[in-house]
């Protein structure tokens, strides 16, 4: 059964990002909880920034798992990425996320590899950044593995990578890996962008999609865009999805209104 979640972001510097509750764990998960959200999504500045105690406290008050945990602050707040052109740079990229799947470990929540990933050019081209991501994630899925959940890598949109942009190209490059414990995370902004037909995009990525971001087209909570979201959650029902779908949206109107229509469209969709 598709579940829901709503985002929380703990990092100051990302502030005006695509995240719906900024104001700490403990207003996130009542108002989440109160909602009927199943879990909460946590994007936070490192592994030693959330009081594991304090955290497994908030899930258990309020009855929430952790859908996954985000890997960004690696790259807003430290430059880390997976394909710098820097071997020093990269372990530490690796080192950040290796912590990161620690961190979510206990939860059995996912860590998401996004802007992380990085991009070709310089000295890199697209063949060689490829390769590096490749070993990334050849060294990060089976330790994600050992750690009890599964590594998730996000397509991003063209003005965020050039690296892989849409779900079949990740498909694809999944194939050619040794690890079968990297999935894909199909964010519906970003797949706005670059898929000619979101539910066929979905269909391609049958039984490799292991996380949604749940967002309208222009990234507000869905509803508020024009996003065509019925046949979306017709494929994602037919190709048997069972993860996360989960607000990674805009604060807009503001994040109360965002995390109620977010948790209506789902509803809607998937429980009516
Ligand atoms: C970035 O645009 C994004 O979608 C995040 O989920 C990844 O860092
Ligand atoms: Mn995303």
């Amino acid at each position: 059964m598709m579940k829901s979640a709503v985002t929380v972001s703990l990092v100051e510097e990302a502030r005006g990002g695509p995240f719906v509750f900024w104001d700490g764990l403990p207003a996130a998960c009542a108002r989440a909880a109160e909602l009927g959200y199943d879990a909460i999504e946590i994007f936070a500045p490192g592994p030693d920034t959330v009081d594991a105690g304090e955290l497994n406290g908030l899930l258990n008050q309020h009855n929430l798992k952790v859908a996954a945990v985000g890997t960004g602050a690696g790259m807003v707040k430290h430059g880390l990425k997976l394909t710098d052109p820097d071997p020093a740079q990269r372990t530490a990229a690796r080192e950040f996320i290796r912590s990161m799947i620690d961190f979510g470990a206990p939860y059995e929540a996912p860590a998401i590899i996004g802007s992380m990933q990085g991009r070709w050019g310089g000295e890199l081209d697209l063949a060689a950044a490829l390769a590096l991501l490749a070993e990334a994630l050849e060294d990060l899925g089976p330790y994600a593995e050992k750690a009890g959940a599964p590594l998730i890598y996000e397509p991003l949109n063209r003005y965020e990578t050039n690296l892989i942009k849409t779900v079949a190209d990740g498909v694809a490059f999944l194939k050619t890996l040794t690890t079968r414990n990297v999935l894909l995370l199909a964010d519906l902004f970003h797949m706005n962008i670059e898929e000619a037909d979101l539910a066929a995009a979905v269909r391609a990525g049958q039984g490799y999609i292991g996380h949604v971001h749940f967002v309208d087209s222009n990234r507000q909570a869905m509803g508020l865009g024009h996003m065509d979201f019925a046949p979306i959650a017709a494929a994602l029902k037919e190709t048997g999805y069972d993860g996360y779908l989960s607000a990674e949206a805009f604060p807009l109107p503001d994040a109360d209104t965002a995390a109620v229509k977010t948790i209506e469209a789902f509803q809607r969709y998937f429980r009516d």
